[in-house]
């Protein structure tokens, strides 16, 4: 069941018995809720709402007070049901909402008011997957969880388990379930790390939409090998390019574990070389400890470049740790733009303002946390 809409330009405001999710161009929006769906107490029941442009938030992971700082160098201040909303724009998150950092529960209190008020939408990242698979038992192992409860997924984890506890946690988890794993805006498409036509069709036929509705779901979303695996994993996690297959040395990830593939860039439209298309950050090393050498010059079979985007409409994402001030071709192109900006790892949380009619990814429509720059140039 695919529940999508279409909307035509208006210029005029919308009025609705609900705060509006529409947007003003020319395209599709995914399933919103419905007034019966929400707390009526806290929802104010009319309003007049127009949606007139996008903010576009980076990975949050638990950094609550750069979110609420960012979100006021944007314009959001809080209503008096203590969501954030801007006059006109709505934010919407590339999901990485938790984990690592440490004010997890006043992110997801922050995000789920907004999205439940209307003033944002979101997607899913792969940490709220994993975290949804880590919290799910398997329905005939007993005992055994979608994610594995081994040191290494646990240790992933801990901030969330230690911060988000008891009601609050199975709350946040089954908000978790109903995230779409896309959204496609019309003249906009966000999604958590790789926009993939194919992999979202394999998603649209398992699920029926862009959503999971059943533990089922979750159990062959968690399976690999399954279809469904694997579409989730490139859209949540990006498909990656195998360096063994075309004789060259496996490295060391910043966790010391042994990897044969690199993360393919998918955004970097032209990209034909295994060079160019293999995402290796500078400090990686062999397992000899050696420095990674730099890659060869070697085309890359069209068919494994099938991933690589080339439509004209603007997708935005996250996932990928940038480092640094937002930098063309590796961190945004003409219709691309990552917005993860390692807000947790003394980096930027950073957000793109988009508006209605940019066909084009512009430099100048980032938007950094003000305090994060200030924090990284003290000397002005
Ligand atoms: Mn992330």
């Amino acid at each position: 069941m695919t529940m999508q809409m279409r909307f035509t330009f208006r210029s005029r405001p919308n009025l609705t018995c609900c705060p509006v999710k529409h947007q003003s161009g020319y395209g599709t929006v995914a399933e919103q809720p419905r007034c019966g769906d929400r707390d009526e107490a806290v929802v104010p029941r009319c309003e007049i709402r127009v949606v007139n442009g996008y903010d576009i938030i980076g990975d949050v992971h638990g950094c609550a007070t750069k979110l609420a700082q960012l979100l006021g160098d944007l314009g959001y201040t809080p209503d008096d049901t203590g969501a954030y909303r801007h006059p006109e724009r709505q934010a919407v998150f590339v999901g990485d909402l938790i984990d690592r950092g440490d004010e997890q529960l006043r992110v997801l209190d922050i995000a789920k008011r907004m999205v439940d008020n209307g003033t944002a939408q979101i997607v899913m990242g792969n940490h709220e997957f994993n975290a949804i698979a880590y919290h799910t038992e398997h329905p005939q192992r007993s005992g055994e969880y979608l994610r594995a409860r081994c040191a290494k997924n646990q240790a992933q984890h801990q901030e969330f388990l230690d911060q988000v506890t008891g009601e609050q946690r199975e709350r946040y988890i089954e908000w978790f379930k109903a995230l779409p794993l896309w959204l496609d805006l019309g003249e906009l498409r966000i999604v958590h790390a790789c926009w993939h036509e194919e992999s979202m069709r394999i998603v649209e036929r398992e699920l029926g939409s862009n959503r999971f509705k059943t533990t089922d779901h979750l159990v062959r979303a968690s399976a690999k090998g399954q279809p469904l695996y694997e579409a989730v994993e490139v859209l949540l996690k990006g498909p990656e390019i195998s360096l063994v297959d075309r004789g060259q040395p496996a490295y060391l990830d910043k966790d010391g574990n042994r990897r044969t593939q690199a993360r393919l860039r998918w955004w970097k439209e032209g990209a034909t070389t295994l060079r160019d298309l293999a995402e290796m950050g500078g400090t990686l090393t062999t397992e000899g400890g050696a420095r990674y050498p730099e890659l060869p010059d070697i085309q890359v079979p069209a068919d494994e470049r099938s991933f690589v985007y080339t439509d004209p409409v603007p997708v935005f994402y996250g996932h990928y740790w940038r480092m640094g001030t937002p930098e063309h071709l590796m961190d945004w192109t003409a219709h691309t733009a990552c917005v993860d900006f390692s807000a947790v790892r003394g980096g930027t949380l950073t957000a793109y303002r988009w508006s209605p009619g940019e066909s084009r990814i512009r430099r100048e429509n980032y938007v950094p946390h003000t305090a994060d720059v200030v924090a990284q140039n003290p000397s002005g």
